[in-house]
């Protein structure tokens, strides 16, 4: 069985970073963790804390981008919910024969700090799940 700790965060699309970072950070007063440009999956995030969980506001940095592609059919808003796995590795072994992975083997991101992969959403009722493993909190 796949280990699952918790929810590690939801992801939200929007048209323009800094724009949507004033609503989570000035008007809601969240902590915002950080801001990153993460280029192989061709986003900038930020991060903001909510207790055990975090927000993270993604914006795509070219037309190809995943998040682009979301907000260009849908418009802006929830993208995906991201799981916390204790080893990434072992998850997509155990879920490859199960489910449709966007990823068969796992990306290791943001200079090494997570290893990630997605759960399609024809696989998860229409929901993109992401499996995340971090380095350290
Ligand atoms: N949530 C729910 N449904 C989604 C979706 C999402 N985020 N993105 C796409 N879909 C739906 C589409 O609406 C479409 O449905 P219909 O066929 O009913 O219209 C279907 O999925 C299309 O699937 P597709 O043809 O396989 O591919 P897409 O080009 O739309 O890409 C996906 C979908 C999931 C493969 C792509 O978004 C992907 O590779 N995602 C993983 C990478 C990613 O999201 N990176 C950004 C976040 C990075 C980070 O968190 O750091």
């Amino acid at each position: 069985m796949v280990k699952i700790l918790k929810i590690d965060h939801l992801g939200i699309a929007v048209k323009n970073l800094d724009e949507a970072v004033k609503l989570y950070k000035d008007i809601l007063g969240l902590e915002l963790v950080k801001v990153e440009e993460v280029p192989e999956e061709k986003v900038r995030i930020a991060m903001f804390k909510v207790g055990e969980s975090y927000i993270e506001l993604l914006e795509g940095t070219s037309p190809e981008s995943a998040i682009s592609k979301f907000i260009e059919k849908r418009g802006e808003g929830i993208h995906h919910i991201a799981l916390r796995v204790d080893n990434i590795h072992e998850a997509v072994k155990e879920l490859k024969n199960k489910v449709k992975l966007v990823y068969e083997e796992p990306r290791t991101v943001a200079k090494g700090e997570r290893t990630i992969t997605f759960i399609h959403p024809k696989s998860a009722h229409g929901v993109l799940l992401e499996l995340v493993e971090r380095r350290e909190e």
